[in-house]
């Protein structure tokens, strides 16, 4: 049996456009009007609404709240099997819907539409997007999640409705185009790209990029890297963390066998801090992978293994003998300064190995309290 379509199309103020769009839409259904659904989330003041309406299609009014938000509002309101989603701006032509529903009656569960590989009227994306902000952010996007797209902002893109909740899209705003891309990445869908006609914004109409002044495409793009970031863990905590783990351990390591004569305390002190940073830097790793959302993408061996093995009494016992051991080296070097009437003669590496267990020693222990009261927390 075919699938139910649903075309998803937010809307703000484009009573300029919209009739047209919708009739496009309708053609992209095959006339189709008992199966599927053209569904317009209005959240303007003009005649878009009363258009859509004369045109079939059904209108959802939301409160102005981004992109993304309208989006995430059309969710439960979405009647078919396929969604597709796309601007109200005529800049897209939903007549290719089939060149898309096609992948996912191949199997596919995310299709996106790409620009890049497809054919650009002059004059539909300025150059700065289209050879600099485009193309860089996907680069970015696919580097960090390992992943292989040409476009990821094309607004056009289609999925199964169960992809679309899987999903589960979080973002307010333009991120909205970046997060599905990553979690299609996340979640293994099985996604494809197909090739689109982009088209330059018809007479008259300003796009809202434009509309709110020169900032907001810097703006979008800022916040896309932003939403790259926040689920990409292992590249902001995981792999800065443990380089400077390491290196703090090996600089601490090679002034105290005395292979570092130059400079020594300078050394040390950076050994020092770049311990403490890389340490805590990891904990709010393990932190975010184990009690946010993130935890959904990221099973891996060490999150598996602090979430199975670590607890409380564990914590509060490595934390407590590093905190004493530290105490114990610190202490000899505090008895030297006595006997030697509160003077040092040389710099002591062993006072830096006790300062540096202390400081692990009280992070273990904050790590284990928080930790707990997350678990708590948590039903
Ligand atoms: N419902 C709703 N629709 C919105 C909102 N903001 C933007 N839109 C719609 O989202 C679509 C995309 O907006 P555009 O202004 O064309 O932005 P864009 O296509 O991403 O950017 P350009 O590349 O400059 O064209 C259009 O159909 C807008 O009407 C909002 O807050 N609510
Ligand atoms: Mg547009």
């Amino acid at each position: 049996m075919n699938k139910k379509i649903t075309i998803v199309i937010p809307c703000l103020n484009e009573e300029k456009v919209i009739g047209e769009v919708i009739k496009d839409s309708w053609i992209g259904l095959g006339n189709d009007k008992i199966n599927n659904q053209v569904l317009i989330v209005d959240s303007g003041t003009d005649d878009s609404e009363k258009i859509a309406r004369s045109l079939g299609a059904d209108v959802l009014k939301t409160p102005r709240r981004g992109l993304g938000r309208a989006y995430i509002d059309s969710i439960p309101h979405i009647k078919g099997d396929y969604v597709v989603m796309g601007d109200a701006d005529g800049t897209y032509d939903f007549k290719e819907t089939p060149n898309f529903t096609k992948k996912l009656d191949e199997g596919y569960e995310y299709v996106m539409g790409t620009r890049m590989k497809g054919w650009i009227e002059d004059g539909a994306m300025p150059n700065l997007h289209r050879y600099f902000g485009t193309p860089l952010t996907t680069w970015i996007l696919n580097k960090l999640f390992k992943l292989k797209f040409s476009d990821i902002h094309c607004g056009m893109r289609v999925m199964t409705k169960k992809a679309l909740e899987k999903i589960d899209l979080r973002s307010k705003s333009w991120e909205y185009a970046s997060e599905m891309v990553i979690k299609a990445g996340l979640l293994k869908l099985k996604t494809a790209e197909v090739p689109i006609h982009f088209y330059k914004d018809k007479n008259g109409r300003l796009s809202h990029h434009r509309r709110s002044g020169w900032f907001s495409p810097w703006y979008a793009g800022w916040i896309n890297l932003k939403i790259m970031l926040l689920y990409a863990p292992n590249f902001v905590f995981f792999v800065p963390g443990f380089i400077a783990l390491l290196a703090g351990i090996s600089i601490v390591t090679a002034s105290s066998l005395g292979l570092i004569s130059n400079f020594r305390f300078h050394f040390s002190l950076l050994g020092f801090a770049l311990v403490s940073i890389g340490f805590l830097t990891v904990q709010l790793g393990l932190i975010s992978k184990l009690f946010s959302d993130l935890n959904k993408y990221y099973q891996d061996k060490l999150t598996l293994f602090i979430s199975k093995k670590f607890n409380y009494d564990r914590g509060m016992i490595v934390g407590f003998s590093l905190v004493t051991l530290g105490i114990i080296l610190d202490s000899f070097l505090f008895y030297h300064w006595y006997q030697n009437r509160f003077t040092l003669e040389s710099i002591s590496i062993y006072g830096i190995i006790g300062l540096v267990l202390i400081t692990l020693g009280f992070q273990t222990i904050f790590f284990t309290f928080i930790v707990e009261i997350f678990r708590i927390s948590r039903k």
